[in-house]
């Protein structure tokens, strides 16, 4: 039966849906220029054999009970009833808080979730945790910007200030003369923003931008990373090594009496230790093109040229989010922004530095007059956390001392997690290395839609609906339109919302009202609704009551345009309008975290050696990038994720002549390996790729042969059996999963077809 049309909502954008026998019709949102082939990932989402359909629990959990188990991710499941599985997960909540507190449970529950505001996974859980527990472990910073996040304040400002407020797209069109991306711009990246992205809008900027005028500079290890709207150009540096490029740059503009010292000495403060640093004074390497090109696989004419074009031109510098996930990935975000203080350009329209423009939708885009409000997530009452991407460290090593940012910390220890709206078996590192750490647990509780990695190595499973199953609200800081999320189906079997799963539970654990406050789920949606409503009457604007905003499925909210106005203030009077920083200017050399004694990020940006370098056994760097096809792993089901794998293989992108010296032709199943494991692929043969680099997208569900090996082979092709699980460094504890090395050669074992959409036994 064809069911009537309804507005909806996702991470990668707005749509209508009907449903028609349970295969979903979309069509993307009317008011979007440039929608998302990633809707169609929801086409045959609602019924695929993948999804969960009733609790579960591991056959060893419910026979031997909790505790450290090296079978999970290698075990059967159980179905039982909801009742029989609320009752165990709240017995179990109960047992682990009365004997080791809050301590005990870790709720960082990191992951993206969905873009409905109030069944927010990540939010319900530690609302719950807070409001019955008392509190959880928790994780701070995220996987995208865990290095960048913790940096920027120290030496401009608050992440999200220069990201999204940084400078606005209608600026660049307008003003900027150069745009010079580490990273690229990927138009894969800005297709997707947290909350919801109505509108796509990045391919029409550059486009306008390009035919102004603008000259669109790539710098990436591949050539996919800029659009061709951009009709810009491609510098091929090896990856890893853009800090070096960078300080070559810099070392250029001094020798040559390029840099805007006015600037320099008026805005910023640590100039003469970086010139310092550059001349060799400390050490007695002097770091001038040479020694760049050296490292960088450029040469230092070309390194050379290059400053000097950048002399005297209105120059953009923004630095991805790709850059910081990976070794010492502090050193490129601190040295784009000297590289722009250095070319006197912050505070210009269309100049200066943003960091991550297009690495999501919501960057270079205005704001909201008033943001849609969050479900509160009540207090917590311990103060312990990690960083997120330091989950293995903590569950390997409790009681173990880290360090994090100037402070010296313990990783506590941990006996359950509880997680719901993200698959660390998606985004954490070294996945054999997380099995064990996971197998260190009591108890892994996980709510999910489908049966991924995640769910597979959980204790208990319970099935979550999908937002198109449940009513919600769909917003974002940056997006003009609210949108009501409407249901376009029932639940799929016996899945329940997060939060249905959650009320029950505090009720049995004696916090009901604490945790519903009385509400249902409609109730905080008009609730939320309200708020905003008064948020908005607050500056006179008067908006639809609920039903109709319900009926009409789309609100549109006032913006202001505050693109670039911190920079702005700040070049207008540095006085007046002094940058959030201990100095109150660019630090150059920031003495709060010199104070730190960071060897691996000392004072001033450095060019760091990384660990991992290619050699004769791992000759390959291996780039794990966002996948094109789908949000991270979320539905790599869905029609378009599976329309770009190769017999349900991820594809594995490598040079031409790579290729030919490795007997690899295009579509052989290829293996790519290291110490940590081994993952199958298909390979396709390029020119756009740097020599000597291969580039396999995260997302694809992990389906290793034997999960319990030591480096297991992944027949599907998740790049994060490879990766190392390593911090960026002791002042932000990121995650640094984007680049490893690797040997690459064709599969000769036997090929069995990807299990990962088959649920367990
Ligand atoms: P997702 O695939 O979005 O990945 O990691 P993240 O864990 O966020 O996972 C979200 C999960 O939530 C999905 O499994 C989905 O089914 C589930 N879900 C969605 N809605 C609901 C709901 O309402 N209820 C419940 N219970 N579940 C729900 C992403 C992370 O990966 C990020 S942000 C980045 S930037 C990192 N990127 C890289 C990288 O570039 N390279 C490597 N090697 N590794 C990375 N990992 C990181």
């Amino acid at each position: 039966m064809t069911q009537k049309p309804v507005m909806h909502s996702a991470h990668w954008g707005a749509f209508h849906v009907q449903n028609s026998d349970d295969q979903l019709l979309i069509e993307p949102f009317r008011g979007d220029p440039d929608p998302s082939p990633l809707l169609q990932n929801f086409r045959q989402a609602l019924n695929h054999p993948a999804r969960v359909a009733q609790p579960m629990i591991r056959r060893g959990w419910l026979e031997n009970g909790p505790g450290p188990d090296e079978r999970r991710g290698a075990d059967e499941y159980v179905a039982v009833s909801w009742e029989e599985a609320s009752q165990r997960v709240a017995q179990e909540l109960q047992r682990v808080g009365e004997s080791y507190g809050p301590e005990g449970i870790f709720g960082g529950s990191y992951g993206w979730s969905s873009a409905g505001r109030f069944h927010h996974a990540q939010s319900q859980v530690h609302r719950f945790l807070n409001t019955v527990m008392g509190g959880y472990v928790r994780s701070v910073n995220s996987y995208s910007s865990g290095a960048a996040s913790v940096l920027l304040p120290h030496i401009i400002g608050d992440m999200n200030e220069i990201a999204r407020r940084g400078v606005s797209w209608e600026e660049i069109a307008r003003h900027s003369e150069v745009v010079l991306a580490f990273g690229g711009l990927a138009l894969k990246n800005s297709q997707v923003a947290s909350g919801g992205l109505s509108e796509h809008t990045e391919r029409g900027f550059i486009e306008r931008a390009a035919q102004r005028g603008t000259r669109f500079i790539s710098v990436s290890p591949l050539k996919s990373d800029l659009p061709d709207e951009a009709q810009g150009e491609w510098l091929a540096l090896r990856p890893g090594t853009d800090a070096a490029f960078m300080l070559g740059l810099l070392a250029v503009l001094i020798a040559e009496s390029l840099t805007d010292e006015a600037f320099l000495a008026r805005y910023c403060v640590g100039w003469p230790q970086m010139v310092a640093y550059l001349r060799g004074e400390e050490d007695g390497i002097v770091r001038d093109a040479q020694w760049a090109a050296a490292i960088c696989g450029v040469s230092s004419d070309i390194i050379s040229q290059f400053a000097r074009q950048l002399h005297g031109k209105r120059v953009l510098i923004t630095v991805a989010h790709a850059l910081q996930r990976a070794e010492h990935g502090e050193q490129p975000v601190w040295l784009g922004l000297v590289l722009a203080a250095a070319l006197g350009q912050p505070g210009l329209p269309g100049g200066g530095y943003t960091y991550a423009l297009g690495a999501l939708g919501h960057y270079g885009k205005h704001h909201n007059l008033v943001s849609f409000p969050a479900l509160p997530q009540g207090k917590n009452g311990i103060d312990r956390f990690i960083p997120v991407a330091r989950i293995a460290d903590m569950l390997l090593h409790p009681g173990t001392r880290f360090h994090y940012n100037g402070r010296q910390l313990t990783y506590p220890h941990v006996r359950l997690a509880y997680w719901a709206g993200g698959n660390p078996f998606h985004h954490h590192q070294d996945l054999a290395r997380l099995r064990q750490a996971f197998c260190q647990l009591d108890t892994l509780i996980v709510h999910e839609s489908a049966w991924t990695a995640t769910a597979r190595h959980a204790d208990i499973v319970l099935p979550a609906t999908m937002t198109l199953e449940r009513e919600d609200i769909g917003g974002a800081p940056t997006d003009r339109h609210l949108v009501a999320m409407q249901p376009v189906a029932a639940p799929y079997a016996e899945a329940r919302d997060d939060y249905t799963i959650f009320r029950d539970l505090a009720r049995r654990l004696g916090r009901e009202s604490a945790f519903s406050e009385g509400r249902d789920a409609r109730d905080w949606l008009q609730h939320l609704y309200g708020q905003l409503q008064e948020k908005l009457a607050a500056h006179a604007i008067q908006t639809p009551d609920f039903s109709q905003f319900w009926q009409q499925g789309v609100l549109e909210l006032p913006q202001v345009k505050d693109g670039g106005r911190m920079m702005r203030a700040f070049r207008d009077d540095p006085d007046a309008a002094p940058l959030p920083t201990p100095d109150g200017k660019i630090e150059i050399f920031s003495a709060v975290i010199a104070s730190f004694g960071y060897h691996d990020c000392p004072g001033h940006p450095v060019w760091r050696e990384p660990q991992q370098k290619p050699s004769a056994s791992y000759p390959f760097w291996l780039i794990a990038n966002q996948p094109a096809s789908r949000l991270h792993s979320q539905l790599d089901f869905g029609d378009y994720s599976q329309s770009t794998k190769r017999s349900g293989r991820e594809v594995c992108t490598l040079n031409r002549a790579d290729a030919v010296a490795q007997a690899i032709a295009e579509g052989d199943i290829i293996e790519l390996f290291n110490d940590r494991g081994h993952v199958l692929a298909s390979a396709r043969l390029t020119d756009t790729i740097m020599p000597g680099v291969v580039q396999l997208p995260t997302g694809a569900w992990y389906d290793p042969v034997d999960p319990t090996a030591a480096r297991p082979l992944c027949r599907h092709g998740n790049p994060n059996v490879l990766t190392m699980d390593i911090a960026t460094s002791s002042l932000t504890q990121g995650c640094s999963g984007q680049i490893t090395v690797v040997q690459v050669r064709k599969f000769a074992g036997e090929i069995t077809p990807v299990q990962a959409f088959t649920p367990p036994q």
